[in-house]
């Protein structure tokens, strides 16, 4: 079996268990704050994630959201590009969704070969779709190729971002960036995960996505998909896209500039 076979079998075992057991009572803890959330299930999936790679490539070093929620994005930066084989996963992206018995949440795994990306599957149980891509190779959704939109204006897009968890440091200024792009595109959407976002701008139902404050875990996947697609991802001032991110943006690499001029028009004010 194929190193992406093996990845969308684990995602799609793991997202099944997840979709049966969302109606079921679960342990629900909070992890720094109330906005930040991890169930049994997070832990129970990253187990079986971890045990299945582990399986098949004991070699690889896997690293998922609950074992390294302490770790920041700069001390994950020298293991992501110096490793071989290191596997980054989101068990539950989307867990407050998955908390509140929503669709919209997703497992995402990841693949990295020395920095680069290798390959990323992004699932959605809810709606059985499967989106993965390998290097080189294009981005699929449950096996069909899939290609951002060609849309080129912004006040014809539907961008999407997210609320996230730290709340002075990066939940406010979204609600800013908001104001000030709000009435430049068609609208805007929150699903609750970072990883579904990418997805969508992959598979052309969004043009954009940006949020500050994710982690690698979020959108490793994601990012991957949205390249392989034909689409764009950087930082938010348009700086190339490193593992040492303060905030992301992927686009179907027609309306990032607009939206860069309207971030920064709100850094200078
Ligand atoms: C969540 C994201 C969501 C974002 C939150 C959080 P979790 O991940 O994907 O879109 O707004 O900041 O990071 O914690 O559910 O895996």
């Amino acid at each position: 079996m194929k190193t992406v076979e093996l990845a969308v079998k684990i995602a799609k075992e793991a997202g099944t268990e997840l979709a049966k057991q969302i109606d079921n009572s679960f342990n629900i803890e909070q992890k720094k704050s109330s906005f930040d959330l991890v169930t049994e299930w997070d832990k129970n999936t990253e187990h079986f994630i971890k045990e299945s790679i582990k399986q098949k490539y004991p070699d690889h070093e896997v690293i998922g959201e609950e074992s390294i929620s302490n770790e920041s994005n700069i001390s994950l930066t020298n293991k992501l590009n110096n490793k071989s084989n290191i596997w980054v996963i989101d068990p539950i992206d989307g867990t407050s969704n998955y908390v509140h018995g929503l669709p919209g949440y997703t497992i995402s795994i990841a693949l990295l070969k020395k920095g680069e990306l290798s390959l990323g599957v992004v699932y959605d149980p809810h709606n059985d779709e499967m989106f993965y891509a390998e290097k080189s190779r294009g981005a699929f959704l449950n096996n069909k190729k899939i290609n951002v939109s060609n849309q080129a204006d912004l006040i014809s897009s539907i961008i999407a971002t997210g609320f996230p968890s730290e709340v002075s440091k990066h939940r406010v200024p979204v609600l800013n960036q908001i104001k000030q792009i709000g009435t430049s595109c068609h609208n805007i959407r929150v699903y609750g995960s970072a990883a579904l976002h990418c997805a969508y701008v992959a598979a052309g139902r969004l043009e954009a996505y940006w949020e500050p404050g994710l982690n690698i875990w979020d959108i490793a996947a994601g990012a991957l998909i949205v390249k392989e697609a034909g689409g764009k991802v950087s930082e938010m001032d348009g700086e190339k896209f490193s593992y040492e991110f303060g905030s992301f943006l992927c686009t179907n690499g027609r309306v990032d500039n607009e939206m860069i001029r309207h971030f920064n028009s709100i850094t200078s004010k």
